[in-house]
């Protein structure tokens, strides 16, 4: 069934694709299962648009159809809810970059997760993070990029925080498709998440809550 929705994803049969993830969450199947066919097909569609064998439309189509599963993905993570809040999360995708699919599912499963978290939304200049942290008073900060300008944009949030002196308040995780430890490393964050999964894992270990 994975297979088959990924197919449906890269042939941009959108009300097949739909039907298969419910079809999979009806039978049970792991949400992030879902996303995760929806990430491969993703990859192959990004391939194609590099290799000039999609175009703007089909990145364009792919992202909505991307929106319109996660629609149907969000509810089942957030049966898994609980109560309690663990401690304030900010994220954002940074300067320059609009891609907000992954940063969104990341929200979803910090927030099922029982994290209080604060989505500042797309192409957030460094500056409204600084200020967030200090309105706020967060101990962890998200960021999240799909471009390879991103990686500017990180390093550059990364030094403004320094800059405000609050270096040494927070926590700063960095994640998207692109990024690894040697990016990690140039922007100076603390650690990178592989995927949203792995981002609650590390907000349970610097915030509290069982890993
Ligand atoms: C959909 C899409 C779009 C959509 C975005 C819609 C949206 N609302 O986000 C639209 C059409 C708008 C778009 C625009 C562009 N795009 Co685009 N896009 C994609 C595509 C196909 C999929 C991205 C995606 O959503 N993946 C699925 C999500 C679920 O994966 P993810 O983001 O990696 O997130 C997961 C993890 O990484 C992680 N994660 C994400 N963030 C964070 C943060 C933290 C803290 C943690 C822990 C984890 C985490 O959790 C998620 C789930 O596990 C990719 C190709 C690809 N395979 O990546 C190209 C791609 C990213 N785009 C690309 C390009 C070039 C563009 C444009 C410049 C095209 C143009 N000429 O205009 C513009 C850029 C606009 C801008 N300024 O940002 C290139 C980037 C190349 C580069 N090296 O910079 C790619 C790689 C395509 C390609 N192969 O050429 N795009």
């Amino acid at each position: 069934m994975k297979d088959r929705l990924v197919e449906a994803f890269v042939n941009m049969e959108e009300e097949e694709a739909l039907r298969l993830a419910n079809e999979m969450l009806d039978g049970g199947g792991d949400p992030m299962e879902v996303v995760g066919a929806c990430k491969d097909a993703l990859e192959t569609v990004g391939k194609q648009f590099e290799c000039g064998e999609a175009f703007l439309p089909e990145l364009m189509m792919a992202g909505e159809m991307m929106e319109a599963i996660s629609a149907v993905v969000k509810p089942r993570l957030q049966g898994r809810a609980e109560a309690a809040r663990i401690g304030k999360i900010i994220i954002g995708t940074v300067a320059g970059d609009v891609h907000d699919i992954g940063k969104n599912i990341a929200v979803f499963l910090l927030d099922s997760q029982g994290f209080e978290v604060i989505d500042l939304g797309v192409d957030v200049p460094p500056a409204r993070f600084v200020e967030t942290i200090r309105e706020s008073g967060a101990k962890v900060v998200a960021l999240s990029g799909l471009l390879t300008l991103a990686f500017d944009s990180m390093k550059a949030t990364v030094d403004a925080i320094a800059g405000a002196g609050l270096r040494d308040q927070v926590k700063i995780m960095i994640g998207g498709a692109p990024v690894n430890e040697q990016v990690r490393s140039y922007a100076g964050a603390d650690a990178w998440g592989r995927d949203a999964v792995h981002g609650v894992n590390l907000a349970k270990q610097w915030l509290g809550g069982v890993a």
